[in-house]
């Protein structure tokens, strides 16, 4: 990861445990590419039906995530809100809500972070315990104003793993990983929270089950809907750093 990407992630980081930050989502072009929709109710919503608001009105969402183990939520290319429990912090397992402004077409980026104490992917490093880390994330995005989920995690959702390790994985039993380990990072491509980016290049997801992931601690506080999935890159431990994007083009009628 260049500089940049490091300052950014750092900058976000540096928000601390602020656990929404309610931003005003900018009215944005639609984008010709990595464009889908994922309408479907939730098994408790309200019924939809008029609202009088139209795509580029600003109204509210609300967010459900939980991640192995950070996150960091943008929508048409701000910082709404990101998990309250900073990467740092090892064994970090909670899901976070967050409700902000936007508007159709809702463009929704993300960062995600396996916890690793240092580059080498490891986690525990000189305890007994020493090992490579695995990942995995679920989201869900409520349009309140319909009651209805209006994107969820999925197999289509696209992902752009920048930082990868070990790739050795037979460092995980070295005295010093941080020799011993081999990593791999980009830099996250300028801009790509925006509603305009082109990530049509970018891999799609992969879906995981719970026990996969090893679900847990606030994974079964939230209601599930049945549209959304655990998601992570083609490799649950080696892939540390992911962006994700997805876009919701119009409200579901
Ligand atoms: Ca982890
Ligand atoms: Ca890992």
């Amino acid at each position: 990861m260049g500089a940049g990407g490091r300052s950014r992630i750092a900058r976000a980081m540096a928000l601390g445990a602020a656990a929404a930050l309610v931003a005003w989502g900018c009215a944005s072009a639609p984008i010709a590419t990595g464009v889908g929709t994922s309408a479907s109710s939730g098994a408790d919503a309200t019924p939809g039906g008029a609202t009088g608001l139209s795509p580029g009105v600003g109204r509210t969402f609300r967010a459900e995530v939980w991640a192995d183990n950070w996150f960091a939520l943008y929508t048409n290319g701000r910082l709404v809100g990101q998990d309250s429990v900073p990467i740092t912090t090892e064994r970090s397992f909670n899901a976070e809500t967050i409700t902000f402004e936007a508007t159709y077409p809702l463009t929704i980026a993300m960062v995600t972070r396996d916890y690793m104490a240092t580059d080498s992917g490891l986690e525990y490093i000189g305890t007994s315990r020493q090992q490579i880390g695995d990942g995995g994330f679920i989201a869900q995005v409520w349009d309140v104003s319909t009651g209805r989920v209006v994107a969820a995690t999925g197999p289509r959702w696209r992902g752009l793993v920048i930082q990868r390790a070990p790739l050795n994985p037979a460092c995980a039993t070295a005295a010093n990983p941080a020799t011993a380990c081999r990593s791999e990072s980009v830099a996250e491509p300028a801009g790509w929270q925006a509603a305009g980016f082109d990530d049509s290049a970018w891999p799609t997801a992969t879906v995981y089950t719970a026990a996969q992931v090893g679900a847990k601690e606030g994974y079964d506080t939230i209601r599930w809907d049945a549209s959304a999935s655990l998601i992570w890159g083609t490799d649950l431990k080696l892939d540390n750093i992911i962006l994700w994007r997805w876009m919701v083009a119009a409200p579901p009628s």
